[in-house]
């Protein structure tokens, strides 16, 4: 009988490792410079590169590079690797993982600042992997999405547990060797909320029910983390009014009323309502909502892209809308590949990129840990 949690471990890491290979052709252009033509053509050239025959590239492809993974990949395989490893979570492992894998191809694109994190952690023979992420802007920690776009193995390792505390505390720790930021550890759980509950998800997508469980894990989540950094005030400054909550203390469960209204919305909302509401940037906030809501989008109708399925509209519709698209194809590919599976992702494009043989690798060993454990 086919195993649909094993099809969908696959459809997660592949999907991740595709969005990242075939965004990053296109990563910080302006939206109005892609357009929809320009990814279906690049889309178009890797599927014609494509031989069924042999499961594989024609004869006279065979010289050419396969495209290459960037960052969020590299990172990724870092998680999956030592997760696999340890059975379970080290800090300095992965902290060593993701510092080597750096110094071992430097070249893959990292965000400006993590490139110090590396250093120091290397410097100090990842003594104390918490030490560099929150020395980081001046102890503000990296915002940045670094920590989002790599968590998906987390969420497929935790899967059997389904307690979503103890996946909460999972990305946490995982997030924090680079990013301490509350913005992008939040970002990372919201992201890890997303692949759980699309592991979890089957047939049609129920954008209403998506949205409202999504935002009552990460609301439960922003509580905590707010009472903390009150009391934490309060018993800096005595004198100082418990001041009533606002949506700005629970940012990523608010920008979920958003999510939800974009994706249900009749038409498509414009690019650059998207772009202005949502964001397309580097960092965590402006980021993650808008790769869960790609992929929510791509369960509707979307012009020129229906005679593809809700896999392909996602990672190519992700891609339309600019900015940082490795990052945000690699999220909302992450999260359509677990909710519809490996036989979802065309062939062709599992031919056409670095890594997919190890991402399925990944997944099976995640999936047998998981199913022992
Ligand atoms: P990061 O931690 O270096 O953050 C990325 C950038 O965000 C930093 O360089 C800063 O400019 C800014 N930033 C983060 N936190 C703060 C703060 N507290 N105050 C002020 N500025 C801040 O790296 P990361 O891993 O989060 O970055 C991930 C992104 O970088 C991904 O999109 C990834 O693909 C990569 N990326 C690379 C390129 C490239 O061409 N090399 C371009 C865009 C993104
Ligand atoms: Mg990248
Ligand atoms: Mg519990
Ligand atoms: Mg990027």
């Amino acid at each position: 009988s086919k195993n649909v949690l094993l099809s969908k471990f696959k459809g997660a890491l592949v999907g991740a490792v595709l969005g990242d290979c075939i965004g990053s052709e296109f990563e910080g252009l302006w939206a109005k410079s892609i357009g929809v033509e320009k990814v279906l053509k690049s889309i178009g050239k890797l599927e014609s590169e494509y031989d069924p025959a042999t499961d594989g590239r024609k004869a006279d492809k065979q010289d050419m590079l396969l495209r290459d993974y960037t960052d969020d990949t590299a990172m990724a395989r870092s998680v999956a690797q030592s997760l696999i490893e340890n059975k379970g979570f080290d800090a300095k492992h992965m902290a060593k993982m993701f510092s080597e894998e750096y110094f071992k191809d430097p070249y893959r694109g990292y965000g400006g600042s993590i490139i110090t994190v590396f250093s120091k952690l290397k410097d100090a023979e990842f003594a104390d992997p918490y030490k560099p992420a929150a020395e980081q802007f001046d102890g503000e920690g990296s915002y940045g999405n670094g920590g989002a776009m790599r968590i998906v193995p987390a969420p497929l390792f935790a899967y059997r547990q389904n307690d979503v505390q103890h996946l909460t505390e999972l990305v946490e720790q995982i997030t924090k060797i680079t990013h301490s930021h509350p913005s992008a550890i939040n970002g990372a759980i919201f992201q890890s909320f997303a692949v759980d509950l699309a592991l979890r998800g089957s047939k049609e997508v129920d954008t209403g029910a998506f949205c409202d469980e999504l935002q009552k894990r990460i609301m439960e989540r922003e509580k905590k983390v707010t009472e903390k950094i009150k009391k934490r005030k309060l018993e800096e400054v005595e004198a100082e009014e418990d001041k009533e909550a606002t949506p700005f203390d629970f940012p990523y469960a608010s920008i979920t009323d958003d999510i939800r209204k974009y994706a249900l919305q009749d038409d498509l909302p414009s690019t650059e309502e998207i772009t202005g509401n949502l964001g397309t940037d580097i960092s965590a906030y402006r980021s993650v909502p808008t790769a869960v809501y790609s992929f929510l989008r791509a369960s509707k109708h979307i012009d020129k892209l229906e005679d593809r399925n809700s896999f392909e509209k996602t990672i190519i519709y992700a891609i339309t809308l600019g900015g940082d698209t490795d990052t945000i194809a690699t999220m909302a590919g992450a999260i359509a590949g677990a909710w519809y599976g490996i036989e979802a992702i065309p062939k062709s494009w599992q031919a056409s990129c670095e890594s997919v043989e190890d991402a399925l690798k990944f997944a099976e060993q995640l999936y047998e840990l998981s199913s022992t454990s």
